[in-house]
């Protein structure tokens, strides 16, 4: 929620819905909704909206992309406490480097803003809602959202959102680097020729994912229980893992990870992101997630205790 008085964040009904259902559609971005004790006409709602995002900093940006905007959560987390504050089993990562590192493909405001309030948020709800349970507070959020079937039904919802944001992005800040290569080496060069055709090929199908993300998403490389590559989409903050599948590479597609930059531009803000993955490591990442395949069995999750569960859920 904003703590922003008059203000509140509130999930649209068609979400709130297909959260309710571990199994749903996944569909659903967070807007700013203004209380104002009566029905606000539209203007006036434009104008709350302006106010609140120029307390914010942010309406440069906004001005730009027009008056109708969906803030699909990047203003709710902007007013979320640092991530300090957060206690619990979870912590926030640092970023593994400056912020301006990725400039100008990703700009540092957006750094700051992703990492520092929208990370940090996604640690902080999560660590609210394992909290009272000692067995969850034990495991890993890798391990969390690779058994969402395990998880108490009161808070699935939170731990799959929470927990999957969490991961997504503890994985994401890895894979990006504009030192990193401008190719994958390797292994995994080798296995993108032959599964895609080129790496050209397999940037233009990545690129035709990322941008056909409905609402909020990300799009991945995935390593497929049978050791296979695969591209594939996600709603909101899943995780291939909940899937038994492992990521290799990915993009966040929510508008607050390009918004103040590219706007509504997400096909420029895809062309920029590959300029900075990390091949490199994401390379090398994968010849260890792919020597844990057997291609008689399926597939261990390198540093994830999966007792009877493998590669996924079932
Ligand atoms: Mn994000």
């Amino acid at each position: 929620m904003l703590d922003v008085p008059g203000i509140r964040a509130r999930r649209t009904a068609s979400a709130s819905s297909a959260h309710a259902s571990p199994h749903g559609p996944d569909i659903g971005s967070t807007q700013i909704a203004v209380e104002s004790g009566s029905r606000s006409s539209a203007k006036g709602d434009t104008m709350n909206r302006r106010s609140v995002l120029k307390g914010l900093g942010l309406t440069a940006g906004i001005a730009a992309a027009g008056s109708t905007f969906e803030a699909s959560g990047w203003a709710q987390a902007a007013n979320t406490p640092p991530a300090t504050a957060s206690k619990g089993p979870f912590t926030l990562p640092p970023l593994p480097y400056a912020y301006d590192a990725l400039e100008p493909y990703i700009d540092a405001e957006t750094m700051h803003l992703h990492h520092d309030k929208h990370h940090a948020s996604y640690v902080e709800k999560l660590n609210i809602a394992v909290a009272g349970y000692p067995d969850l507070e034990k495991k890993s959020v890798n391990e969390l959202i690779s058994n969402l079937n395990s998880v108490p039904e009161d808070i699935h919802t939170a731990v799959r959102n929470q927990g999957g944001g969490d991961a997504n992005h503890s994985f994401w800040w890895l894979i990006l680097s504009k030192q990193g290569g401008t190719a994958p080496t390797g292994e995994l060069g080798k296995d993108i020729e032959t599964k895609f055709g080129s790496f050209p090929q397999f940037q233009e199908q990545f690129s035709k994912a990322a941008g056909s993300v409905f609402g909020s998403g990300w799009a991945w490389l995935t390593l497929a229980h049978d050791g296979n590559l695969q591209i594939e989409t996600t709603g909101n903050q899943d995780s291939p893992l909940s899937s038994g599948r492992v990521p290799i590479m990915g993009i966040d597609v929510w508008e607050h990870a390009y918004y103040l930059k590219y706007q509504n531009r997400r096909p420029d803000y895809i062309a920029a992101f590959l300029h900075v993955v990390n091949w490199d490591y994401v390379s090398s990442n994968y010849v260890s997630k792919k020597a844990a395949c057997d291609p008689t069995q399926p597939c261990r999750i390198p540093g994830v205790a999966g007792p009877t569960h493998p590669f996924g859920l079932t």
